[in-house]
């Protein structure tokens, strides 16, 4: 109801309460409630004795009904679970996904203001304040557990779209999860899944979105690797736009994904690569090899031509500084 309310409340245009009762069917008082339900939610509202409610500002919080207001995907989206705070959406969205088998849930995004105990890869941690974007999103691709690679490169060359199209800020795609801008790391991805010998059951992948976050207020072990928006562009980004640009984007690649046309996606992620052409040292978990990054293969793995000239093929592993 309390959104039903908002539909009608036009900023800076005064509604009585009168009308409202009258279009919607509840009574005044019951109006009254909703409205005190929006102001808690942190919508500035304004009454007036003769002219009624006059929504004067939104909160800068990622609310399902801001989001999804003018949000114009298919199906990324439709469904938001919202939380001021999580432990990590992407545990969340986990629960979820196993508790939903049914694949009713594609797209359904869990989303949270700040994470206690965000997570990177291999048990890293994520530092997830208020200020940035934190979601999971809910997927059940019919598509071979090898996909994952591909999934988590789809997901940054949609990131990287959409911060150029909000921000106009160019970033490039660090192999195999992160999102760069000028050498410094402002988005993570994590994507888990459950698997059967060759079938998804359910895909969750985690976004992590360094907007509106001053570098500053990280723990000191990790500034200097990273960067925001809002500290690259000097000014505050609208995270509801971003949210919403990205999620358009990463439908429309990730239709693709699911059609198998995973070539097109990959050439723009070459493109947006900060990886290919460099000399690295890759952390694979047993060991770390050094070499030259020449390509990355139609399955989202890494070729490093290695310092006696074999090439060899990197599944997952991360790049060390
Ligand atoms: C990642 O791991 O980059 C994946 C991050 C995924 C985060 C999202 S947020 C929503 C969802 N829910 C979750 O719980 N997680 C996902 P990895 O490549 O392992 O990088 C982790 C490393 O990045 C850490 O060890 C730090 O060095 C660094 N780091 C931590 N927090 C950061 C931040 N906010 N910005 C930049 N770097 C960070």
């Amino acid at each position: 109801m309390a959104n039903d309310i908002l539909k009608y409340l036009k900023e800076k245009k005064y509604i009585s309460g009168e009308v409202l009762a009258r279009i919607l069917g509840i009574s005044r008082v019951a109006v009254w409630k909703q409205i005190q339900k929006l102001k808690n939610m942190g919508y500035k509202i304004t009454s007036d004795q003769n002219l009624g409610y006059c929504l004067v500002s939104r909160p800068d919080l990622l609310l399902p009904q801001e989001i999804q207001r003018g949000l114009s995907t298919e199906y990324i989206g439709k469904e938001i679970d919202y939380f001021p705070e999580l432990k990590s959406t992407n545990t969340t969205a986990k629960e979820k996904a196993l508790y939903k088998a049914e694949r009713i849930d594609e797209g359904k995004l869990i989303i949270a203001e700040r994470q206690s105990a965000g997570k990177g890869r291999l048990g890293r941690e994520w530092f997830s304040p208020a200020g940035g974007i934190w979601l999971s999103i809910i997927l059940y691709p019919q598509l071979f557990p090898s996909y994952i690679s591909r999934i988590t490169l789809t997901t940054a060359v949609a990131l990287v779209q959409a911060i150029k199209a909000c921000t106009q800020i160019e970033s490039q795609i660090k192999w195999p999860n992160d999102v760069l801008i000028n050498e410094k790391k402002v988005c993570g991805i994590l994507t888990e899944m459950s698997t059967e010998l060759d079938m998804i059951n359910w895909v969750v992948i985690g976004i992590g979105i360094n907007a509106n976050i001053n570098i500053c207020d990280f723990p000191e072990d990790i500034q200097k690797n990273s960067t925001s928006l809002k500290e690259t562009s000097g000014k505050e980004v609208s995270r509801v736009k971003l949210l919403q640009t990205f999620l358009k984007e990463f439908e429309k690649y990730y239709e693709k994904l699911k059609k198998k046309e995973f070539s097109s996606i990959l050439k723009e992620c070459k493109f947006f690569s900060h990886t290919l052409g460099k000399k690295i040292r890759v952390d694979i978990g047993e060991k770390i090899i050094k070499g030259e990054a020449i390509d990355i293969n139609e399955s989202g793995a890494l070729i490093l031509k290695k310092e006696d000239g074999e090439s060899i093929e990197i599944i997952s592993g991360t790049i060390l500084k």
